[in-house]
């Protein structure tokens, strides 16, 4: 910078009064294309699953709506699994009560292990199994209780970092006891519109809100297999997002959900973007390759990757690879801040903006 001293001279005068101009040491305002703090990672669950076990004898569950979580902690971040959002693993033990209390970030939880437990979310109570999402929008009130007799293994997913960065936190916990009162009808949203293609003619919702909380696994692994038959994504395979029934769209305003299959010889092309995506291997073995590095995964292990980074799944094994995936693309997309760019068989196709 040519006027360098002059810009360092004019420092202190203008903080005086909260002003400032750039100055010569300042890090650059932008950047040709996005660069991230964020690291890519992989947990194993083999690593994990003690770490859990550790984590349940040591730690209580308290009043006030506190939780048993393990937190994927992104090395390359102050907190968060990613600069949007935090991944963490819930462990909740036979008998135990996960408080209610509501809070300004969009969350789900995905089931990983385990049976018996149920969530009321906003007054409607939904059994949790394996492979079920299970939706808490923003300042739903929530509370889980386990009467199973094995721990319970989630995933959680909240739109935490992204809520702080917009200074927009509010957190309350339940005040009339432990448990919220649960509704006549269990499951309601799910009986009105967890179909997807009938309902109730009287079946009432508010316009721009996912009315459907509860996404049960069968009807996902259903829809999955039927996808099948359609033509290989060169770049997902066979790839489903998580639908709003009634809007269309993401089922969550911020974050999006989608679940995967890599069929055995699978050798996905590589395509990078704006936003971050965790994948949670649900079954099957492959590797992902992001931005030139190798990374073998298997059941239970999950992959955090960065914005922008080029990323390609492959599956060598002979069994199929199931994947679920959550990013923050609708977030981005909302914003108009969604780029992405496709390595095609030609060379790469850029998409300027794929609202
Ligand atoms: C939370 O409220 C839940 O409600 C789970 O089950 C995980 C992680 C960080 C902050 C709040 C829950 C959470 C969380």
């Amino acid at each position: 910078m040519a006027d360098g001293d002059a810009r360092r001279a004019l420092k202190e005068d203008l903080a005086r009064f909260n002003c400032r101009v750039h100055q010569p040491d300042d890090p650059p305002l932008f950047t040709r294309e996005p660069r991230s703090d964020m690291q890519t990672v992989l947990w194993c669950w083999n690593d994990l699953m003690p770490l859990l076990e550790r984590v349940g004898e040591a730690i209580r569950i308290g009043s006030g709506g506190q939780r048993r979580t393990l937190r994927l902690a992104n090395p390359g971040l102050p907190f968060g699994t990613t600069h949007t959002f935090w991944a963490s693993i819930q462990y909740i033990l036979p008998g135990e009560v996960a408080e209610a209390h509501r809070h300004t970030a969009n969350a789900f939880r995905f089931i990983l292990r385990g049976t018996g437990c149920s969530t009321t979310v906003d007054g409607e109570c939904y059994e949790m199994n394996e492979g079920d999402l299970v939706l808490t929008p923003s300042m739903a009130w929530h509370d889980h209780v386990h009467r199973g007799a094995e721990p319970m293994i989630w995933l959680d997913v909240l739109d935490i970092s992204l809520s702080r960065s917009l200074h927009a936190t509010f957190f309350e916990p339940y005040d009339q006891g432990e448990m919220q009162p649960v509704g006549a009808v269990p499951e309601f949203s799910y009986r009105a519109f967890g179909s997807g293609t009938l309902r109730s003619p009287r079946a009432r919702h508010r316009p721009g809100i996912n009315p459907l909380l509860a996404y049960p696994w069968p009807a996902a692994e259903e829809a999955l297999e039927r996808a099948e038959g359609l033509e290989r994504d060169p770049w997902d395979d066979v790839i489903l997002e998580y639908q709003n029934p009634v809007e269309g769209g993401p089922a969550m305003k911020t974050l999006g959900t989608q679940l995967q299959k890599l069929r055995p010889g699978f050798h996905g092309r590589a395509r990078r973007h704006t936003g971050s995506k965790l994948y949670c291997v649900l079954r099957g073995h492959g590797y992902s390759e992001v931005d030139g590095q190798r990374y073998d995964w298997g059941p239970g292990d999950f992959l955090a990757v960065k914005p922008w980074a080029w990323h390609a799944h492959h599956n060598d094994s002979s069994e199929d690879a199931v994947l679920f995936v959550v990013d923050d693309a609708p977030a981005l997309r909302a914003l108009g801040y969604y780029r992405e760019e496709f390595q095609a068989d030609e060379g790469l196709r850029a998409d300027g903006d794929n609202q």
